[in-house]
């Protein structure tokens, strides 16, 4: 029977589990949104792509399954590459599909071309042009293929308007070809079992070893192979930004996350490590900060599926290319089991020195507040951040107690990204709750997304720190351009629950000093609701570690 490639497109994506696309039209994209009338696939109506490319974003981080947005041609296809890279630097794995002009006007400058694929080449893990509708149900199963496998990430479909308006015959599943995409077969052989052998060898041997916990973790589903690695071996763990999460906070090997903005412990440990096993981390910059002064005294072994991955910072002693879960598998039997009480006992001293020293979690009233709105909420609550100091606040403060409890944009920093990846999550995890913290800054950038959650009643909750200023960029100019503010300050002119409440959302305005009402309010509403925090703009995050400086050169606070 025929179909047009807009069916086509659609059921092949429905056939594949997909059961939403985030997404806003133009005439290019049009045939897709008139198709998707009669497809059981629900859209939803984003008010910005970037914002579209974010909720799809929310959506795979929470289920570990592939999201959907889909723009038109032109500006639409512009605005959703913020949302691709981010997506890319954190490997979200995300089908971008754009619409395009129709195929004989393909490199005319026509109204509304744009060279998408040219522009989002480098932030995607493959991307396609579709020329003929005989392809299309062939190229977007392998466009979800090359998506979710390996190390994920985004590609793009980039359908020009009479490919999705044209019919051919389709029987409901085509083959993947095979031309472009190989599939990556992942069984060890003799030789990554040596390698095997030798970390396990190395670990067995190190008196003070620590794995460093990266997002990749998560991607393969191996938190439960982790947690049994690091009891069996006694084995501290310290995790990257995108590892948070995957060990339950509450583990005593916890050590909490490491680098620019992480916890001192985590830092100071590393730092006197023998042996360091990275699994799933790619040592990025805000890591390591200076790599030549990283971990001076361990041999490193490192895991990760992505070949480019590995070596690409720091040159680890013994490498291996595999999937986590299956490596971890592996390498569990041959871990002996070893207290280490020496080690951890240096470990609990330094902690207790960290402790008198008062450092606390450096995060002031706002960590606090962080911490009376996850026990005012249920247990299940997912918290996704924004970028600045209420994303380390955050990923300070929130006990991440599941591996998708704590979404935030790590390798991009991508401000406006907590609000509409929040919708994605709600839609995602209906009988989850979901709650944002973010800055004012932030917030602003992607407001707009207030209409789509007031329109589909999405019960996410937000929490707004208005400190009137780009805080994070605040402190950096205080602590290095001698207080120099330039372009940080936003000031207070904008009313925001008043605004929450012109796109039909409930509100309140609470200090960060006395939340309770405005908690207690929050967690009583039954839609969505937004809480905006009046923040000291002094209020900042320590320790923090100055540019170009070693992991060991943190700065305490204001007066050092
Ligand atoms: C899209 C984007 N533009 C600029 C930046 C640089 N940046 C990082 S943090 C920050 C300040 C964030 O301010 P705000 O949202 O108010 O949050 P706060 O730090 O006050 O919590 C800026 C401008 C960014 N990360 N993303």
């Amino acid at each position: 029977m025929e179909h047009t490639g807009a069916d086509i497109l659609l059921k092949t994506l429905e056939n594949h589990g997909v059961e939403c696309i985030f997404g806003y039209p133009g005439a290019n994209s049009l045939p897709i949104h008139d198709s998707l009338m009669k497809s059981p696939i629900r859209h939803y109506l984003m008010r910005h792509e970037q914002a579209a490319a974010h909720a799809a974003d929310g959506y795979a981080r929470t289920t570990g399954r592939v999201g959907v947005c889909m723009a038109t041609s032109g500006p639409g296809a512009t605005n959703l590459v913020t949302g691709i890279a981010t997506a890319f630097m954190d490997s979200t794995p995300l089908i971008a599909l754009t619409g395009q002009v129709t195929s004989n006007l393909l490199g005319s400058d026509a109204f509304q071309e744009t060279d998408i694929i040219g522009i989002t080449m480098p932030i995607t893990k493959h991307s396609f042009l579709i020329h003929d509708v005989k392809d299309l149900a062939a190229t977007v199963q392998e466009a979800l293929e090359i998506a979710q496998s390996g190390r994920p990430g985004p590609v793009l479909i980039d359908l020009p308007r009479d490919v999705v308006a044209a019919r051919c015959s389709f029987n409901g599943s085509e083959e993947a070809s095979e031309t472009v995409w190989k599939k990556q077969e992942q069984t060890m052989d003799r030789d990554d079992l040596k390698r095997i052998s030798q970390i396990s060898d190395s670990l067995n041997k190190s008196e003070r070893p620590v794995i460093i916990v990266g997002g990749g973790i998560k991607l393969a589903g191996a938190c439960l192979e982790l947690t049994a690695l690091v009891e069996k071996g006694h084995i501290p763990f310290v995790t990257t930004m995108m590892g948070v999460g995957s060990v339950a906070s509450g583990n005593g090997y916890n050590l909490g996350f490491i680098g620019t903005h992480g916890r001192d412990l985590a830092n100071r440990i590393v730092h006197q490590s023998d042996f360091i096993l990275a699994l799933g981390t790619r040592f990025s910059d805000r890591t390591t900060s200076k790599v030549e002064e990283f971990a001076p005294l361990a041999s490193i072994a490192q895991i990760d599926v992505d070949a480019t991955s590995i070596g690409k910072i720091i040159k680890p002693d013994i490498f291996l290319i595999s999937d986590l879960r299956e490596a971890l598998n592996a390498l569990l039997p041959l871990v002996e089991e070893k207290k280490r009480e020496e080690w951890l006992c240096r470990i609990d001293r330094e902690r207790n020195i960290i402790q008198d020293k008062g450092n606390g979690d450096g995060c002031g009233p706002a960590g606090d507040l962080i911490k009376a709105v996850q026990n005012a909420m249920p247990e299940n609550t997912i918290a996704v951040t924004d970028v600045g100091l209420n994303q380390i606040w955050t990923v300070r403060c929130w006990r991440t107690r599941t591996p998708r409890g704590l979404i935030t944009s790590g390798g991009m920093g991508t401000m406006g990204f907590s609000v509409p990846a929040a919708i994605g999550a709600q839609i995602a995890a209906p009988d989850q709750h979901v709650v944002v913290f973010s800055g004012d800054g932030g917030f602003f950038m992607n407001m707009q997304e207030l209409a789509t959650i007031s329109t589909y009643n999405i019960p996410v909750k937000i929490v707004v720190f208005n400190n009137g200023n780009l805080g994070m960029i605040r402190q950096i100019q205080h602590l290095f351009y001698d207080s120099r503010f330039a372009d940080s300050e936003l000031g207070n002119r904008v009313n925001i629950p008043a605004v929450a409440k012109g796109f039909g959302i409930a509100s309140a305005r609470t200090d960060a000093e006395n939340p309770e009402e405005g908690i207690r309010e929050m967690c009583a509403a039954q839609g969505p609701f937004l809480l905006e925090v009046m923040v000291d703009p002094d209020t900042y995050v320590f320790p923090i570690i100055p540019p170009g400086r070693s992991n060991m050169e943190m700065i305490y606070g204001r007066s050092d």
